[in-house]
């Protein structure tokens, strides 16, 4: 089975990042995780995409902050799906992320979810490598009846306690 990359800029990304880490874990998929800097490591971070799909990852998820180049910066390296999360900070509450993330140039995409959007990140990911899996898509869709009969039952107890 394939395999997906999950880079965060700094460590101070890790509280987000876990939450994708944690579904990729749910949803039974192997991983790696880094910290690796568009700005602070670009080396590292442009040596670990270049050789990413020779060592068998399927997708990668980058998360970063601020001037939030990470995912444009190893999606320019690769032909890997490329998944951005933009993290929320302290100034702007994420909307610089967010930007820098999404807006990018013609002919080099990057899948950008919402702001601290990384349960969205792990899914879509998981989703990718379900195109060819399909006991990963099954594992998925078993998740999606689970959701749905959470919300159902909150449907139903909420109705009890207002509909009269
Ligand atoms: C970004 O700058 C990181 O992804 C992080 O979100 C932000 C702040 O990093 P630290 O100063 O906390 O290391 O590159």
């Amino acid at each position: 089975m394939k395999k997906v990359a999950v880079i965060m800029g700094s460590d101070s990304d890790l509280p987000v990042v876990e939450k994708a880490i944690h579904m990729l874990e749910q949803l039974e998929i192997p991983f790696e995780v880094h910290v690796y800097s568009a700005h602070r490591t670009p080396v590292e971070a442009r040596d670990f995409t270049l050789s990413a799909r020779e060592r068998g990852f399927g997708a990668i998820i980058a998360a970063a902050g601020k001037a939030a180049h990470l995912a444009g910066a190893i999606a320019a390296n690769t032909t890997l799906p490329v998944i951005g999360i933009p993290i929320r900070s302290n100034n702007l509450d994420g909307i610089d992320a967010l930007l820098s993330t999404v807006q990018m140039p013609s002919g080099i995409p990057v899948a950008t979810v919402a702001i601290d959007g990384a349960v969205n990140a792990a899914l879509l990911a998981a989703q990718i490598l379900a195109v060819e899996d399909q006991d990963l898509a099954r594992r998925l869709q078993e998740k999606r009846e689970r959701d749905s009969a959470a919300v159902l039952a909150k449907n139903a107890a909420i109705e009890e306690r207002f509909n009269h």
